[in-house]
């Protein structure tokens, strides 16, 4: 069966280091997406949360309804993981450094390793949980390539490059690329998914955003719509005729980096986002 995942070779040895390392783990970080926090979460945590104590951040929580994520944490507690919601690009790490000092063995630092699929602010987190810029940080997926280690005042921080589930389905695979944790142009056409990001967006109610920041409206076939956000963004080819694959990939782009406001793809008592696309 032809693989509908991006699954490089760092992915895999990233897996066996923690793997490896698990043993002298004192806490794990998750990191997931606050738009999409069920659809962001780690292939890890299975394997780990039952050995390893486990926060959850939710990450980009600038780019999410403040409501939908205040449910999403109250969900998380009533499956006891202790969460926060953050945006990183500000800090706000402080409730999340004070835990981690109440965990603090008295003879040694705290060791913590944070996880979490590609993209998500892994590297960013430790950064401000450090307070220097020391991790590699950057807006597509594959930065981190393998795991390493950041010092804190009494922890020690393990960055990990973004690890997504190998055997993840099509559709929930071709949902993380839309919001940038995985290479979907590997997989699939920019244009095509572009146009069924589209029609996933008018479907859901969220077309407002992309309205209000490209004066495009709902209307006509995804096809259309992509043409006429094409023409808005002045995307056209020598003779005239819009370049939807540039325009497609500016349109995911976009999505991924929450130019179109805060938008949330997922509630708590929802069926898996990709069980509805
Ligand atoms: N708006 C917003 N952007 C964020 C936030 N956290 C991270 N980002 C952005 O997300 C992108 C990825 O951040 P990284 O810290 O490199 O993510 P990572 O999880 O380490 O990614 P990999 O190493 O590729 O797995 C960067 O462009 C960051 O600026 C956040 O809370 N809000
Ligand atoms: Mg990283």
């Amino acid at each position: 069966m032809p693989r509908t995942v991006w699954y490089p070779g760092h992915m895999a040895k990233g897996r066996r280091q923690l793997e490896t390392l698990a043993a002298n783990i004192d806490l794990m970080i998750e990191v997931r997406d606050a738009r999409a926090p069920r659809l962001t979460s780690s292939p890890l945590l299975s394997l780990f949360s039952g050995r390893i104590e486990t926060l959850v951040a939710l990450s980009k929580a600038d780019l999410a309804e403040e409501k939908m994520t205040k449910r999403w944490k109250a969900e998380l507690k009533k499956s006891g993981f202790a969460s926060f919601a953050l945006d990183l690009r500000k800090g706000g790490v402080g409730d999340l450094s004070k835990m981690m000092t109440a965990r603090k063995p008295s003879f040694r630092d705290l060791r913590v390793a944070v996880v979490g699929i590609p993209n998500v602010g892994k590297s960013m987190l430790i950064n401000q949980l450090v307070g220097r810029k020391a991790a590699r940080v950057g807006g597509i997926p594959g930065i981190t390539r393998g795991v390493s280690w950041f010092s804190g005042r009494g922890f020690l921080l393990a960055d990990s490059p973004g690890i997504l589930d190998p055997h993840s389905g099509a559709k929930a695979h071709k949902l993380i690329s839309w919001i940038g944790s995985s290479r979907g142009q590997v997989i699939g056409d920019t244009e095509e998914h572009a146009k069924e990001c589209i029609a996933f967006l008018i479907a859901r109610g969220l077309w407002q955003g992309v309205e209000k920041a490209w004066n495009v409206k709902a209307e006509g076939t995804p096809a259309e719509i992509l043409e006429n956000i094409g023409v808005r963004l002045g995307r056209l080819k020598s003779g005239g005729a819009v370049d939807t694959a540039s325009t497609g990939s500016i349109f995911l782009e976009s999505f991924a980096s929450g130019r179109f406001g805060r938008m949330s793809l997922e509630a708590p008592e929802d069926p898996p986002l990709w069980e509805t696309i």
